[in-house]
């Protein structure tokens, strides 16, 4: 038996319940020496399994698969073995020395520490570093990485914001020595030798690991390969010190005009949301909602959108549209609204009756770069993805910065961020970016940060505060939001994502788009005119490497000139069938209109794209699953 005597994912639950974090520091530190009893390094035959190919940021699977129980035995151990030398032939054919092992505390989050934790010590990583409880944001994993030189890579366990628990997914995200998510040369690498692996290394005998043995604990594998169990704040803790001002934010958060809700969704992001809200910056205990990490996220779908985190929204005051429910008051409401997902790098923001769209969020960050100290002097280079909308481009514009447009997935921002620091090229930073999918980041780390998102915000509002008189009503949220949109005009967005589509049908909507509307000419004269239409595809200018097929961008025009975007894309996230994501854009200078809700406003140029391009006929989709 591998793991005779194994932790258990209750176990761990339990541990993180409401003491369980105790700030580093106070930890004490433990060093015992643990050995595992005779342990056998084994060869052991496997065949390949088909599938293996991770997509926009890791390989999800159904958590069956991952366990074996699908018919497809040694899943985690084949995966692994396929990583790991993909890894070891990027090193000069040495295997990493140093990995950090975590994941975000989702169902089979611990019996795939232990059965990794075997694979690595058998391949000869001598050095595995293992969180308390397993469990770690991926963003603190990034810091991470980069706060020590040692550490050479990073294995998620996460599926990010899709569900977990029995039946739901379970997920690998890999990540490299800069803290950086893996590129696509990687992952087909990965893929390739997954496709022709005839074995794996693993320890034989009984291997225990005691995710919860104190901070320092070490747990000899091999003669010379051991597990140390740390600290998962400390890193993370010391790089957001270094963006944003606690002192100051800290005693912003005790004026009594000012609060903050924060919903973790039952993530990884929970104990960190802790440490940083209540254990550094002092806030009271019940801005936490839903911050203690469950196997199953309190059988909550952990993407924090509109439809998933509407018990959020309900609270911001807000209709599951995204606009304001007349019938509550605002001045009851929390002045600032944060969720995360499963792993803690994506956000959602709020305030008191007003949804900030991640798109307007990235965009006003960038506006307000003053109030964050990590980005004095001004950004030097920013960067969202394709499908979020130009609401960045017009503020970069005016800051006469460089604004790029990168394909889907963070694994894009890398390189621009680490420009000058591994290619000795322009440098970008401080450098902001960001997705529409609720994720925003900058150069501190190389993932998006759900928690930065949160502290951005609260630096904005305290930098818009500064002259507000003590017990006046702040500036809030809504204020801000709508003298951007007043500054540089509104950018209506909205996604439309249709989820469980079989594959051939989606499939089928792209090539239509692609053979209609891509390569074919277009002669439309509907009212919402279609002028347009192109495949989306990137050159890295960093590294020059390309990317193509990245989202069918169709362009319209509105009977009084003004532009309007639909982008198509299928999701390279999901675990089984596909889903068609529909990105909504259209640009409104008129400051009369921009109080109408984006749903509302993109209505008819949603109905007239999804009629082109057919959906209903060649999916029989009726309606989108989430609006957001
Ligand atoms: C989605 C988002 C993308 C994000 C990715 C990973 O990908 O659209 O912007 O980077 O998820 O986020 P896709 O291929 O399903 O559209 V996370 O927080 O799940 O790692
Ligand atoms: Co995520």
């Amino acid at each position: 038996m591998r793991f005779a005597g194994a932790f258990t994912w209750a176990f761990a639950a339990s541990v993180l319940g409401a003491d369980a974090f105790v700030p580093s520091g106070k930890v004490p530190r433990a060093f015992t020496t643990l050995s595992s009893t005779t342990v056998k390094i084994s060869e052991v035959p496997t065949t390949p399994i088909p599938g293996m190919k991770p997509g926009t940021s890791g390989l999800r699977k159904k958590v069956e698969v991952w366990q074996g129980k699908t018919g497809e035995k040694y899943y985690v151990e084949n995966f692994i073995q396929s990583l790991l030398d993909t890894a070891s032939a990027s090193n000069g054919g040495r295997v990493p020395e140093t990995i950090i092992v975590a994941g975000d505390g989702r169902y089979f989050n611990d019996e795939a520490i232990q059965i990794i934790c075997c694979v690595l010590a058998a391949n000869g990583v001598k050095d595995i570093r293992v969180p308390v409880a397993g469990i770690m944001s991926t963003p603190a994993v990034s810091a991470a990485i980069r706060a020590s030189p040692d550490i050479k890579g990073g294995i998620i366990l996460t599926a990010s914001h899709n569900p977990g628990g029995p039946g739901e997914d379970f997920g690998i995200k890999y990540n490299l020595e800069y803290g950086q998510p893996a590129g696509e040369d990687f992952t087909d690498e990965l893929y390739e030798r997954s496709t022709r692996i005839q074995s794996f290394k693993t320890l034989e005998g009984a291997v225990d690991i005691d995710l919860n043995a104190k901070v320092g604990t070490q747990i000899h594998l091999t003669p010379s390969s051991v597990v140390t169990i740390i600290d998962p704040f400390e890193d993370y803790v010391n790089v957001l010190k270094k963006c944003f001002d606690f002192p100051a934010m800290s005693a912003f958060g005790k004026r009594p005009e000012f609060s903050l809700l924060f919903d973790g969704m039952h993530g990884a992001g929970g104990p960190f949301a802790r440490r940083v809200l209540v254990e550094e910056l002092g806030l009271d205990e019940s801005c936490l909602f839903r911050c203690n990490p469950l196997p199953d996220f309190g059988k909550g779908h952990p993407d924090p959108n509109l439809t998933y985190a509407a018990e959020l929204v309900k609270k911001m005051g807000l209709l599951p549209d995204g606009s304001a429910d007349p019938n509550v008051d605002l001045k009851q409401l929390p002045t600032l609204g944060a969720a995360n997902d499963g792993d803690g790098d994506r956000n959602l923001i709020a305030g008191a009756g007003c949804f900030v769209t991640p798109s307007d969020s990235l965009a006003i960050i960038c506006d307000n770069w003053s109030a964050i100290p990590h980005f004095a002097g001004g950004p030097k280079g920013v960067a969202r993805s394709m499908p979020s909308s130009a609401a960045l481009d017009v503020v970069a514009e005016a800051l006469g910065i460089p604004c790029f447009s990168t394909p889907t997935g963070w694994k894009f921002f890398g390189n621009l961020m680490s420009s000058k620091e591994l290619f000795g090229k322009t440098d970008y930073t401080p450098f902001l970016c960001g997705e529409e999918s609720f994720g925003t980041g900058s150069d501190h780390i190389r993932e998006k940060d759900g928690l930065w998102a949160a502290l951005a915000w609260v630096s904005i509002l305290m930098a818009a505060n500064k002259d507000t008189p003590q017990g006046q009503p702040l500036v809030s949220v809504r204020d801000i939001v709508t003298r951007h949109w007043a500054k540089y005009g509104r950018h209506f967005y909205c996604r439309y994502d249709y989820e469980g589509v079989d594959s051939n049908d989606a499939n089928s909507v792209m090539d239509l788009i692609r053979s209609e509307f891509v390569a074919g000419e277009i002669a439309d004269n509907g009212d919402i005119q279609l002028v347009s239409g192109e495949e989306f595809s990137y050159t890295d200018p960093v590294d020059f490497s390309t990317a193509s097929k990245q989202g069918l961008i169709l362009n319209f025009t509105y009977p009084n000139g003004d532009p309007a975007r639909v982008v198509f894309r299928l999701s390279g996230t999901g675990s089984a069938g596909a889903t068609i994501r529909v990105y909504l854009e259209k640009y409104e200078k008129d400051i009369e209109k921009h109080g109408e809700s984006a749903p509302v406003a993109l209505k008819n140029l949603a109905n007239r794209a999804i009629e082109l391009v057919q959906l209903q006929k060649l999916t029989g989709c009726d309606a989108p699953t989430v609006i957001t």
